[in-house]
C-alpha cells in the first residue's frame, strides 16, 4: 500500500513538472526568455535553455526560443537576455 502511494505521489511529481516545462504556445515568446510561454521568466524556462545551451541551428537540441538574439546558436549572450528579464512578467 505505502509502495503504491509513493508511486502515485512521484508520478504527479513528474507529471507537474513535465506540465510546467513544456512549451504552452509555440510561437515566439512575448518576454524574452520566457521559454515555456506562462507568462514569467523562472526557473523553468532557465532549464529549458540550459538543455539547449552550445546548440546551433539544426542540431536537435536547438531550441529558437533559447536564441533569444537569433543568431542561429543558444550562447552566453542567450543566457546573459534570460538572467536579464528573470522575474519579469508579461501577457501570455
Ligand atoms: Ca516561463
Ligand atoms: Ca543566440
Amino acid at each position: 500500500m505505502k509502495k503504491t502511494v509513493v508511486l502515485i505521489l512521484v508520478a504527479l511529481c513528474a507529471a507537474s513538472t513535465i506540465m510546467a516545462l513544456r512549451p504552452i504556445r509555440p510561437a515566439k515568446a512575448l518576454i524574452p526568455g520566457d521559454l515555456n510561454g506562462d507568462g514569467v521568466v523562472n526557473i523553468n524556462d532557465a532549464i529549458l535553455a540550459s538543455a539547449a545551451f552550445g546548440s546551433v541551428t539544426g542540431d536537435l537540441n536547438y531550441n529558437p526560443l533559447a536564441d533569444m538574439n537569433s543568431d542561429g546558436k543558444v550562447d552566453i549572450f542567450d543566457m546573459l537576455m534570460l538572467a536579464m528579464n528573470f522575474g519579469r512578467t508579461g501577457p501570455v
